[in-house]
């Protein structure tokens, strides 16, 4: 039996998908009558403290979310194996919020646009794609789709991993003894890490008073496509007033929603979006579990199991 426990989804939408794509194997939610041992799968996306209560039979937790952070430090966490979400459509949307942000900050966005508030007419030119450089942290599915998508556009690359990576066209860096000498050749960084103890708060003064100042003009810029828990945004509202950064763009932030009150929302160099940059997509995710279902209860792998000493 597969369980559906998915907040702030239209979880009644991915029961009826499920359901029909996987009949006649039995999908359940929380309101409904069953006997929580029979469960042998749960979806989850948000889950409640009461989520795994009584399912002593799990084979396996499915994440609806590509990122478990979350997830991981559930208090009542089943020691069972976590499946995340990897997929082509979810990488394709991240890849175009990268892309859009990117570009806009590689052609000076922020310049023109104070330029144009002012009426100022003032010849700049943004330097050719390929001596301004994109670091991207996190090579792994979305980091990877990212520089494919980059690459063409003539961008030069780096990037900055756990473990080494050897990408064709990518300058890879790896490990906390290179990431002085990653950040010191990036103009725009792109953070595409998974929230962990290690990668906590990276994005801070510190990290961003690293990064190269001589190539976009106004200095560099920050985009932060992954977690919240990554950045410090005190530290993101002074290197945006002092200079240090030119420009942020931001889609995830410490507390979501952003409060009212957050000073970022006035900072006409910050350009944020209220965690949309890519959203599990309810046919690809209706295939991608249910294959994963089938396979399961076929005696086939999981796959793309979620690796919990590592935290992602
Ligand atoms: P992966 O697990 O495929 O890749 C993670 C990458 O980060 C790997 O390259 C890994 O290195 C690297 N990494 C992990 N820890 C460290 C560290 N301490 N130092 C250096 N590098 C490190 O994740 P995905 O690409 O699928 O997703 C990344 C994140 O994007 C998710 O965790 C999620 O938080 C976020 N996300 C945000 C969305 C949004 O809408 N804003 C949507 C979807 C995801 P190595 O290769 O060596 O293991
Ligand atoms: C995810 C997200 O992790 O949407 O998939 O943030």
């Amino acid at each position: 039996m597969l369980l559906l426990h998915l907040s702030d989804v239209d979880e009644a939408s991915w029961a009826a998908k499920l359901g029909a794509e996987l009949a006649p194997y039995p999908v359940v939610r929380r309101g409904d009558q069953f006997a929580p041992a029979e469960v042998r799968y749960i979806f989850v996306w948000k889950a409640k403290t009461d989520a795994f209560d009584g399912l002593t039979g799990l084979q396996a937790i499915l994440s609806l979310g590509a990122g478990v952070d979350a997830l991981l430090k559930h208090p009542k966490l089943p020691d069972a194996p976590i499946v995340r979400f990897v997929d082509q459509d979810l990488s394709q949307r991240m890849s175009d919020y990268v892309v859009a942000h990117v570009t806009m900050h590689h052609r000076l966005y922020s310049r023109f646009r104070a330029d144009q508030m002012a009426r100022r007419w003032s010849q700049l030119y943004p330097p050719a794609a390929s001596k301004t450089t994109v670091g991207i942290m996190g090579m792994g599915v979305l980091g990877q789709d990212a520089v494919t998508r980059l690459k063409p556009l003539g961008f030069a690359l780096r990037s900055w991993s756990r473990t080494p990576k050897n990408i064709d066209g990518v300058e890879g860096f790896a490990g906390q003894e290179q990431f002085d000498a990653f950040l010191g050749g990036t103009d725009i960084l792109v953070n595409l890490l998974p929230l962990t103890p290690e990668t906590t708060g990276i994005l801070n003064y510190e990290t961003f008073g690293k990064l190269r100042r001589d190539g976009l003009e106004g200095g560099p810029v920050i985009i932060n496509a992954a977690r919240g828990g990554h950045q410090r945004e005190a530290d993101i509202v002074k290197a945006l007033g002092n200079g240090t950064l030119a420009a942020a763009s931001l889609d995830v932030f410490e507390t979501e929603p952003l409060p009212a009150s957050s000073p970022l929302w006035e900072l006409e160099t910050c350009y944020i979006t209220p965690h949309v940059a890519a959203i599990s997509n309810e046919s690809s995710g209706v295939r991608y579990f249910s294959q994963v279902i089938r396979d399961s209860e076929a005696g086939k792998p999981l796959v793309n199991v979620v690796d919990r000493s590592r935290g992602y």
